[in-house]
């Protein structure tokens, strides 16, 4: 919803900027669609949705919990995370390193309308469904957490084990 959002604004800046670059803005938008920003940090990377050959559906709940809560990949595997709200509030789902989930989380209660937007996390309201697809190119234990003020301190963490 709100990449379309940034998308249609982007669209609207370089029309304004001439049609030449509006045209070019035609090829980069259909692509973006299809392919979330390359992102590379300490966790892994930007999945390939056409190299996912697991899918891995997580639920989220009003009692602050994911389920499964742990889940356990290959080095190297990309999985797309089909993550559904079943709850009657907003959840997000966002990979990382516990001390990056933890300093996000400290962030989000001093700022709770901040807003971003990474190809690691997905924001899922009520009753919606989103897809994360994450390539883990790197062994060690990861999480993934609720960065909703509240959510993580109350328990809605869950952890990756990415092995050889
Ligand atoms: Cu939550």
């Amino acid at each position: 919803m709100k990449r379309e959002v940034m998308s249609a604004l982007m669209l609207a800046a370089l029309t304004a900027a001439g049609p030449g670059w509006a045209h070019g803005d035609q090829a980069a938008k259909k692509t973006t669609q299809k392919q979330a920003p390359m992102v590379e940090t300490a966790f892994g990377k930007t999945g390939d949705a056409r190299k996912a050959a697991r899918t891995i559906r997580v639920d989220m709940s009003d009692q602050m919990r994911f389920s499964p809560a742990s889940i356990s990949v290959r080095q190297g595997e990309t999985v797309k995370f089909v993550v559904k709200n079943s709850g009657k509030i907003m959840h997000e789902f966002v990979l990382g390193t516990m001390q990056e989930l933890r300093e996000h989380a400290e962030l989000m209660k001093k700022h709770p309308g901040m807003e971003h937007d990474e190809p690691y996390m997905a924001h899922v309201p009520p009753g919606k469904t989103e897809t994360v697809v994450w390539q883990f190119t790197k062994t060690g234990e990861f999480h993934f957490g609720c960065l909703i003020p509240g959510h993580f301190e109350a328990g809605m963490v869950g952890k990756v084990a990415v092995s050889k």
